[in-house]
C-alpha cells in the first residue's frame, strides 16, 4: 500500500482516500497554527494615567503596541494608590497571565507580590520606573529587567544646563513629584548631585506638585507672595509642574516677573505641551524622558516568554531641548 500511495493511486476510489488524508494534514497544519498563534495574555500594572501628559502617552504607547504585536493586554491603571496598584498585580497573577509588565507608583513594597509572580512562574517587567527591593531579595531575580529612563542623569544634566546659564548663581524653587515616586527621588537627586558643587546655587524652597498642573500652580502662587524677585529659576520634575509654574508667574502680574525672562523655567519629560512652552520662550529648557515604551516594552516580554534574557537595566535615550534647538525639534515630537 505505501508504494501506491506514494504514486498517490490505490484500489478503490483512490482520489477521496488522498483528498481525505491531506484534508487530515492540513487539519493538523491548520491546528498547529491555532495552538502557535494564540495571543499571550500580558498584564500591565499602570500607576496613574490621570497623572500628567506624559503617562497618557504612556498608556497609549502600551495599548497601541498591544494591538500591533497581537498581545491581549490585561491593563489595570491604579489611580495613583499604590496600596490598590499592589492588590492589582496580585489580581493579575491570579488571572495566571503570562508576563507581568509594572510602572510602580511607588518604590518599596513590592516584594511579597513578586515573591508570588515568582512563586507563579510569571515573569515580571519594570516599565519606566524602577523599585527598591529588600536586601534579602534583591538577588532572587523578582523582575527580569527595568526599561526607563536614567532619571538620576536626568537631574544631573538639568541643573548642569542652569548651572552654565546662571554662571553658577542662582536661588531655585523644586517643584517635586509624590513621595517614593523612583523619578522624584532620582531627579531630586541628580539635580544636589550637580547644584552641591556650585556654592553659589541653592534650593530655597522644595514643595510637591504630584506632577499636575494646577497643584504645581497654587503652590508657586504662595512662594511667589514669600519670596518674589528672589527667586531666580524654578526646576520642576516634569512639564506639566513646570506649566503651572508658568501660568502663576502669569498670574502674578502684581510682580511684573516674565517666566522664561526673569524667573528661568526647567522640566523635565519634552511633552508637546511643554514644547510649545519651549517655542515662546515661557519656559527655557526641557530634559527628554521618553515616554513611548509600549512597543519595545511587549516586545522584550514577548521574547522573555520565548526564553530569551536580558540586561537587568535598559535605558531609553534622552536629549536636553532648549528655546534654541525646539523649533526644528517640535514637528517630529510623536508625544
Ligand atoms: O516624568 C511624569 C509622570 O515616571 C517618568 O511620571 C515618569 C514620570 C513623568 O507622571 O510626568
Amino acid at each position: 500500500m505505501i508504494a501506491h500511495h506514494q504514486t498517490g493511486r490505490s484500489a478503490g476510489n483512490p482520489t477521496w482516500t488522498h483528498l481525505g488524508r491531506c484534508l487530515v494534514v492540513l487539519l493538523l497544519l491548520c491546528a498547529c497554527d491555532w495552538i502557535e498563534a494564540k495571543p499571550h495574555t500580558i498584564g500591565f500594572s499602570q500607576s496613574d494615567t490621570s497623572e500628567s501628559d506624559w503617562r497618557r502617552a504612556n498608556t497609549k504607547s502600551f495599548r497601541d503596541a498591544a494591538k500591533v504585536l497581537g498581545i491581549d493586554l490585561v491593563f489595570k491603571d491604579a489611580g495613583g494608590k499604590t496600596e490598590m496598584q499592589r492588590r492589582q498585580v496580585q489580581e493579575l497573577i491570579d488571572q495566571k497571565v503570562d508576563a507581568i509588565v509594572l510602572s510602580a507608583n511607588e518604590i518599596s513594597g513590592w516584594d511579597s507580590v513578586l515573591l508570588n509572580a515568582k512563586k507563579a512562574k510569571i515573569p515580571v517587567i519594570l516599565s519606566d520606573r524602577t523599585i527598591a527591593l529588600r536586601p534579602e531579595n534583591q538577588g532572587k531575580s523578582l523582575f527580569v529587567t527595568w526599561i526607563g529612563s536614567d532619571f538620576r542623569y536626568e537631574g544631573r544634566v538639568a541643573a548642569a544646563w542652569l548651572a552654565q546659564e546662571t554662571a553658577g548663581r542662582c536661588n531655585i524653587v523644586e517643584i517635586q513629584g509624590p513621595t517614593g515616586a523612583a523619578p522624584s527621588i532620582d531627579r531630586g537627586q541628580g539635580f544636589r548631585d550637580v547644584i552641591d558643587l556650585f556654592p553659589g546655587m541653592k534650593v530655597i524652597a522644595s514643595q510637591r506638585g504630584n506632577w499636575r498642573t494646577d497643584q504645581a500652580k497654587d503652590l508657586m502662587k504662595v512662594l511667589l507672595r514669600n519670596e518674589g524677585a528672589n527667586i531666580c529659576a524654578v526646576f520642576a520634575h516634569n512639564d506639566n509642574m513646570a506649566i503651572g509654574a508658568v501660568q502663576a508667574i502669569e498670574d502674578s502680574k502684581h510682580l511684573g516677573l516674565k517666566p522664561g525672562k526673569d524667573i528661568l523655567i526647567i522640566g523635565v519629560d519634552g511633552v508637546k505641551r511643554g514644547f510649545e512652552h519651549l517655542v515662546d520662550k515661557r519656559i527655557n529648557a526641557l530634559v527628554e524622558c521618553n515616554p513611548l515604551l509600549g512597543r519595545i516594552v511587549l516586545k522584550v516580554a514577548t521574547e522573555v516568554l520565548g526564553g530569551r534574557s536580558f540586561p537587568p537595566v535598559m535605558f531609553m535615550e534622552d536629549r536636553v531641548f532648549t528655546v534654541h534647538n525646539a523649533l526644528s525639534a517640535l514637528p517630529s515630537r510623536k508625544y
